[in-house]
């Protein structure tokens, strides 16, 4: 294992302080850093392997805004953790894949039910968290209704915030019917990054995931009711892009209802200025209550949201890392914390994040950042080498806990990062997830059966160690299996994959 300048990025539990991330940037650079890389990446340059960020993130100006965005930077959420604060629980129209009682399935996992908080009980929860994980960097209310529908208790909590710690981003995500009446209280308290859940363009389909609105205080049904939804979707959209804030747009992919308008949307809010665009599968189940799930609407399969996606070109501004955040999620993405954090309602004393800790978190990240990106670099020069004339991309898919790093064993993975190789380099395709095999010690032939279903289209999968079994039973699916115990940058041993390939064209592949 290197001797990065690294602290424990995925164990959020662990608090390091500002002496240990000092020391930690004092170590001896890792033998593979070229020189000239460190101390970090400096304000305002954008590390090599990051030019590629969806949204125009070559701009320095718009890096800045976006570095320590784990949502709105692919290259920030290996190393930044949000939070989300539940203080808007009521909303005003319905989703044919939610059910009141769970989450806003805008940015949530249906099924679980958050506490309510007030504004002031939010604040305390930010403050808890932030002196215990210096991850923390960005504070987003997204339900579990609409943030903006109840706007008083999201924008009351956005300004106790900023008073509170001025370098957390704020982030808002809401179904945009009351964002056109909302942009300028948000931009007055510098919030940043809003999202807006943008399904369809044409009513006829809108009607079909969206029953009803509640606007202009009467309700609104069908055609007319997506028709208003539209308009004011539209009008939220531009407005915020034109008050100078970075909009991400999300969309619930709906086989057989909205699957193929998508490429329409796309075009849309691109059109419009939206910055990003994340493709999100409908999760339908009927054991959610939702309409959706009680009628037998499947979601998509991760191989059709690949097909889906690709299907949108390579100028779609696509995210491709969202994990479907619960509204109470807490953590990096990926990894709900909710839970750890205990908060007694009634406590006044709030403990207080220390400034310092939280600026030598950053100073480490900048340090990995350039390590990372100084490996990718060389990655995708050796891939460019190795790939060149290669027909068809290859999909990887990677066993990761955070940082970036291949540092996973395959029984503990609950999501693989997917990767695309080719000619062109390495490119980051899309989380997928299911539960993990090893269960107790011991290896789940049924999990390790949903698994290979979850890794359809795959060529390879990458860990740190896998089973005799497991191994077996991949390679017999067709799947090439990497191990590298290095806990090296992802880029550095799928180039290594790929070259150990290359090397061996006649490798038997069942
Ligand atoms: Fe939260 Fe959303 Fe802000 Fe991120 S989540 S409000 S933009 S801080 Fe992120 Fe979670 Fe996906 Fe949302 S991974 S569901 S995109
Ligand atoms: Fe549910 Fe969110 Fe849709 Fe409202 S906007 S109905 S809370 S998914």
């Amino acid at each position: 294992m290197s001797s990065l300048p690294r602290v424990p990025l995925d164990a959020l539990t662990t608090l390091a302080t500002a002496e240990d991330l000092r020391a930690a940037l004092a170590r001896p650079a890792t033998p593979s850093t070229p020189p000239g890389t460190r101390p970090g990446v400096r304000s305002g340059r954008v590390p090599h392997n990051k030019r590629r960020e969806a949204g125009g993130a070559t701009d320095a100006a718009v890096w800045e805004r976006i570095k320590d965005h784990p949502c709105y930077s692919e290259d920030a959420h290996h190393d930044f953790a949000r939070m989300h604060v539940a203080v808007a629980p009521v909303c005003n129209i319905q989703c044919h894949y939610c059910n009141r009682k769970h989450d806003c399935a805008n940015e949530s996992r249906p099924g679980v039910t958050s506490a309510r908080l007030t504004p002031e009980q939010a604040v305390r929860r930010v403050l808890t968290v932030a002196a215990q994980v210096p991850q923390l960097s960005v504070v987003g209310v997204a339900g579990p209704g609409d943030a903006l529908y109840d706007a008083e208790r999201t924008l009351r909590t956005f300004e106790l915030l900023r008073a509170e710690m001025p370098d957390l981003t704020l982030c808002v995500s809401t179904n945009g019917l009351a964002l056109p009446d909302r942009v300028a209280a948000l931009k007055a308290l510098d919030v940043d990054h809003v999202t807006v859940t943008i399904n369809f363009m044409d009513p006829e389909i809108g009607a079909a995931i969206h029953p009803w609105i509640f606007h202009d205080h009467r309700r609104w049904t069908g055609r007319e009711a997506a028709r208003i939804l539209h308009e004011r979707q539209m009008e939220g959209l531009e407005a915020a892009v034109a008050a100078g804030m970075l909009v991400k747009v999300n969309s619930v992919l709906i086989p057989g209802i909205n699957d193929a308008h998508l490429i329409e949307v796309n075009q849309a809010v691109r059109a419009k200025g939206a910055f990003l665009h994340n493709v999100m599968p409908l999760i339908s189940d009927p054991a959610h209550g939702t309409h959706f799930g009680l009628t037998g609407q499947r979601g998509p399969t991760p191989a059709e949201v690949h097909r889906a996606r690709e299907a949108l070109g390579e100028d779609a501004r696509l995210m491709r890392h969202c994990r479907q955040c619960r509204a109470d999620a807490v953590g990096m993405l990926g990894e709900d914390r909710c839970q750890d954090v205990t908060l007694d309602p009634v406590d006044d004393v709030a403990p207080r994040p220390d400034p310092e800790v939280r600026a030598a978190y950053r100073a480490v990240v900048d340090s990995a950042r350039a390590e990372r990106a100084a490996a990718a670099a060389r990655a995708d020069a050796l891939v460019e080498a190795v790939a060149a004339g290669t027909e068809a991309p290859r999909l990887v898919a990677v066993c990761s806990r955070g940082g970036g790093r291949v540092n996973l064993h395959f029984g503990k993975a609950t999501e693989f990062h997917v990767y695309q190789v080719d000619g062109a380099g390495i490119r980051f395709s899309g989380v997928r997830r299911a539960d993990n095999y090893c269960l107790g010690g011991r290896g789940d032939a049924d999990r390790l059966g949903t698994i290979l279903t979850v890794l359809e289209g795959v060529d390879a999968v990458v860990c740190v160690k896998i089973g005799d079994g497991p191994r077996r039973r991949l390679e017999a699916a067709g799947l090439a299996v990497h191990e590298d115990g290095r806990h090296e940058v992802i880029e550095t041993v799928i180039a290594a994959w790929l070259a150990d390939e290359a090397a061996a064209p006649v490798r038997a592949r069942a």
